[in-house]
């Protein structure tokens, strides 16, 4: 939708490389998508070489310096930071350059707070949103500063001039509201989980093609599109394979390098669909020379949300433009190249996910010496631990986890039984 009352937003982008790498480009390249998806023209962008982070006002004197004249040059509009500002640096760095001053995570908070069309999706941005703003309330001079645009959208807008206590009582009200949606979930989960139905959670970086995969597969209709964090909801539909297996595919919102630690509390319940699900679908947008940081930053992420020990069959997808015909997924217990476009490869891709579920998990029962306990923290993080009872010959523990972990920790007993 295009709101003509509002202005568009000249920006420059600044960053501070901390090594001597090329990833801060990188990331300002990805800042300045981030910046088209909000609706704001990126003008220039300025990266500073630094030890570290200017504590006070991010970047150094002299940065400040020269980003004033390109401001004056540019009539740019404001300035966003590629990390997440304190308060101090915040306030510090719009009063040395008298202009609207972003961060990345103003930025994404923004996108999110367009995007969101569910109730559950509106309060855990509202929730972020919040929560970011509420340690930034300095006064209303800085707040009138940021004009309109991009951190003043969304849910929250009328509330940026509240005081804090009415803040922090509308947080703990959505958190309560978050709690409930949450619960009905939970109770969803136990339904797919009773009925056996196994779960496949598609995740990967933003802009992989997740949504256009769930869409060849099921006609979910769900929006694809070219722009960072088309999806904030989680969609899940039914798929019946050719053998007549039932699965459940979830889409969700897709992860970015840097993701503001508020969204990943807020939307804890929605992002962890990927733990609660038997397989990981892993779609890798292959065409980007940037892969390899972003399967990086999945892993990191699902390690985050408790999901790092499952299995993941990784989809290699855009093949039809991809032109490394080389990239390889360590993690992926299998890989499978695919165009969620054309549909190439897509039979594949089930038959590898059909035949990693089957094989893929046991459950077992075993009675542990105390001596290997330490093997329970290996079982918590690679599966789930159903059941543990301290004996006076040791320590029984009932658990599902991948075949393949179970083995190598030398887990497996008799009573092994495949879980589908
Ligand atoms: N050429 C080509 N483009 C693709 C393919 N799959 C997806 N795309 C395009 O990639 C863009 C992103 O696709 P989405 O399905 O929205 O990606 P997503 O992973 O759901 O993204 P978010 O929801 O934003 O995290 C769209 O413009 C798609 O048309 C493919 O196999 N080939
Ligand atoms: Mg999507």
């Amino acid at each position: 939708m295009i709101d003509i009352n509002e202005k568009t937003e000249y920006v420059i982008l600044c960053g501070v490389s901390t090594d001597d790498g090329d990833d801060t480009e990188k990331s300002l390249d990805e800042l300045k998508e981030l910046a088209d998806t909000a609706g704001a023209v990126t003008v220039a962008k300025v990266i500073q070489n630094r030890e570290k982070v200017h504590p006070g006002t991010y970047i150094g004197k002299g940065k400040i310096e020269e980003v004033s004249e390109l401001v004056a040059r540019t009539g740019a509009t404001g300035i966003i930071c590629d990390d997440e500002l304190s308060p101090a640096q915040m306030k510090n760095l719009s009063d040395a350059l008298d202009i609207k001053v972003m961060d990345r995570t103003m930025l994404i908070l923004d996108i999110f707070a367009q995007r969101a069309s569910t109730s559950e999706g509106k309060i855990q941005v509202e929730l972020a949103q919040l929560q970011y703003r509420s340690s930034r309330l300095i006064g209303t001079k800085n707040l009138s500063r940021l004009g309109g645009g991009i951190g003043t959208r969304g849910p929250g807008e009328s509330k940026l001039e509240e005081d804090r206590r009415t803040i922090r009582d509308r947080i703990s009200r959505l958190k309560k509201e978050l709690e409930n949606v949450k619960s009905n979930r939970e109770i969803t989960r136990a339904g797919r989980k009773r009925s056996a139905i196994p779960v496949v959670a598609i995740v990967g970086y933003t802009n992989a093609g997740k949504s256009t995969l769930l869409n060849k597969l099921t006609g979910a209709g769900v929006l694809e599109e070219d722009k960072l964090f088309a999806t904030l909801d989680p969609t899940t539909r039914l798929y019946v394979t050719e053998s007549g297996f039932n699965l459940m595919f979830t889409d969700t919102v897709g992860f970015i390098r840097k993701l503001p630690h508020h969204l990943v509390d807020a939307f804890r319940s929605t992002l962890e669909e990927a733990k609660y699900s038997d397989i990981i679908l892993h779609v890798v947008d292959a065409a980007n020379p940037e892969c390899y940081n972003q399967m990086y930053v999945v892993y990191e992420t699902l390690e985050k949300l408790g999901a790092g020990g499952k299995t993941v069959v990784t989809a290699l997808n855009k093949q039809d433009i991809a032109e490394d015909a080389d990239i390889k997924d360590l993690h992926a217990a299998k890989t499978v190249k695919i165009s969620a476009k054309t549909g190439e490869g897509l039979d594949s891709l089930v038959d590898a996910i059909e035949e990693e579920i089957k094989n893929g998990r046991v459950q077992a029962e075993k009675l542990l010496d105390y001596k290997d306990a330490g093997l329970l923290g290996q079982i918590r993080k690679y599966g789930d631990l159903e059941a543990e009872e301290y004996r006076e010959d040791g320590i029984f523990v009932r658990f599902n986890m991948p075949k393949e972990r179970a083995l190598s920790l030398g887990l497996l007993a008799k009573e092994e039984k495949p879980v589908y």
